[in-house]
């Protein structure tokens, strides 16, 4: 019989989603560019269900039901559209191309735009939980059309995650909603483990082995941090290395790499104006690491205090890192879901944050106990930001004391938190009755003539400042 679901790309997303299928009594036709790779998997995985395989991209369109539903697993990029290039003359119309890589939402927009054209639904859909989410349940965040997702939308819900009984997937928005959605998912994934490597740096600074800090996260994943990425700090600073016997984390170079996500989550922030200021200092701190040049230049030359946190007493430090690490984390989920909040403005897609929050709950990397109280909150609706939400607003009070001592404590010793740090400046500007921006209006009015408003009444002025005149009302 025909498939009633297509997957192209069997590397290990693909190979692992279309398993994934097959468990949920899908019949699915698979293709993969190099055959191999096709024959391999049908060798491999007959048992997980009903695989239809095809050498070439004519066999697997004819082997698929109408319409067509058929979800490109590939390289984000040119391979994405080197594969739609080769699926469009043999589609009809109204058939389904799904894109379950992570594409640049820009790039969505642009192919949407073009099979819209054509009478096909281009759905670009984020995917998270890694290869074990792909093959066990995954957060699917997928965007295009709305009617499509009537076609779609049950396959995809069959084969997520499911949390509380309901599925980690549902319909975003428009065009490039989905992929946008997963390119924030990634920014807060950098800001939530820059978070958990300040904490275990603090505490090691403390003296703490890497073995007594993956205690402590084994222990916070039983309460109100219990998430996927605290529960797997505890497995990585807990293994040994054979070789050395050392704790494996400390011969792992200390020098973080990515992807792209992250810098495209802090390039949309800038143009969209969302100071997404956490995430920003992710990046740059992994960036920062990985700059052996200038780490190598200023190591033992520039002067400080040695890290050494002193006489302190561990089990409170123990306390007061993790507010720190609650009260950063809730800070990166505030700016994240605003900078959705202002793209769903800016592009129209009018994208439900709550329901965002609700489909991060399972399957993704930042799954995370808190995102149901942060779903629950902005269901409850009017919120200008995740930070006033009544539950949010009582968990910082609680916990600021704690998390204002780490940065302090850090600070004085020498041992870098940007992401601490840069959440609690955050959340001090936002609450602040006065900022001194109106000091940056006076020098930007000195040197540019560019004009300050008044706090005692309306209009635009301009003091004559160096002609010593009287300030003049410009409008
Ligand atoms: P890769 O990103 O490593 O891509 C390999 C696949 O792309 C192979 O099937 C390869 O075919 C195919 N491909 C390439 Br490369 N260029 C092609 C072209 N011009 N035409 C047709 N096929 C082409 O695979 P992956 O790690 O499974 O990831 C797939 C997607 O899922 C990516 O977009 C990735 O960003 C995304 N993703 C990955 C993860 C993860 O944890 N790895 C998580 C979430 C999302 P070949 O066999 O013929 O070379």
């Amino acid at each position: 019989g025909l498939a009633n679901v297509g997957v192209v790309g069997l590397a290990v997303m693909g190979s692992n989603l279309a398993r994934n299928l097959a468990r949920h009594g899908h019949t699915v036709a698979v293709f993969n560019r190099t055959h191999a790779r096709t024959l391999a998997h049908l060798e491999s995985y007959a048992v997980d269900g009903t695989f239809v395989g095809a050498e070439t991209v004519e066999e697997f369109v004819s082997s698929l039901e109408r319409p067509r539903r058929i979800i490109i697993m590939v390289q984000a990029g040119a391979g994405t559209d080197a594969v739609i290039d080769e699926l469009l003359p043999h589609l009809d119309e109204g058939d389904i191309v799904v894109d379950g890589g992570n594409a640049q939402f820009t790039d969505t927009r642009r192919r949407e735009a073009r099979l819209r054209e054509l009478g096909l639904h281009f759905v670009g859909t984020g995917i998270s939980g890694g290869e074990v989410g792909a093959l066990n349940g995954p957060s699917i965040m997928p965007g295009g059309s709305r009617e499509s997702y009537a076609a779609l939308g049950p396959i995809l819900e069959s084969i997520a995650a499911k949390v509380d009984g309901e599925p980690c997937c549902a319909w975003m928005g428009p065009d490039g909603a989905g992929h946008f959605v997963k390119m924030v998912h990634n920014g807060i994934e950098y800001a939530d483990m820059q978070f958990i490597a300040e904490a275990y740096d603090v505490l090691s600074a403390a003296g703490m082995s890497a073995a007594e800090v993956a205690d402590v996260f084994r222990e916070w994943n039983t309460g109100e941090l219990d998430s996927f990425l605290v529960e797997i700090t505890a497995e990585v600073l807990d293994r040994v290395d054979p070789e050395t016997g050392r704790a494996l984390v400390d011969v792992i170079t200390d020098a973080a790499e990515q992807k792209g996500t992250g810098r495209w989550t802090v390039q949309s922030g800038l143009e969209l104006g969302v100071p997404v200021s956490t995430i920003a200092e992710s990046v740059f701190a992994r960036a920062a690491s990985g700059d052996v040049a200038i780490r190598d230049a200023a190591q033992g030359v520039l002067s400080g205090p040695d890290r050494a946190l002193g006489d302190v007493d561990r089990s409170a430090l123990v306390d007061q890192v993790r507010e720190a690490l609650w009260a950063s984390k809730v800070v990166a989920y505030a700016q994240g879901l605003e900078q959705i909040r202002a793209a769903s403005e800016e592009y129209g897609w009018d994208v439900d944050v709550a329901t965002v929050a609700r489909i991060w709950r399972g399957g993704c990397i930042i799954r995370a106990r808190l995102l149901s109280q942060i779903s629950d909150e902005y269901a409850a609706g009017g919120l200008a930001t995740l930070l006033v939400a009544p539950s949010i607003v009582a968990g910082m009070a609680e916990r600021q004391d704690g998390w204002r001592r780490v940065v302090g404590v850090a600070t004085s010793a020498g041992v870098p938190v940007p992401g601490f740090s840069s959440a609690l400046a955050y959340y001090d500007t936002v609450r602040a009755d006065r900022l001194p921006a109106a000091l940056i209006q006076g020098l930007r009015d000195n040197f540019g003539a560019h004009t300050y408003g008044r706090v005692d009444r309306p209009g635009t002025f301009h003091t004559p400042w160096s002609q010593g005149g009287a300030e003049i009302q410009m409008s």
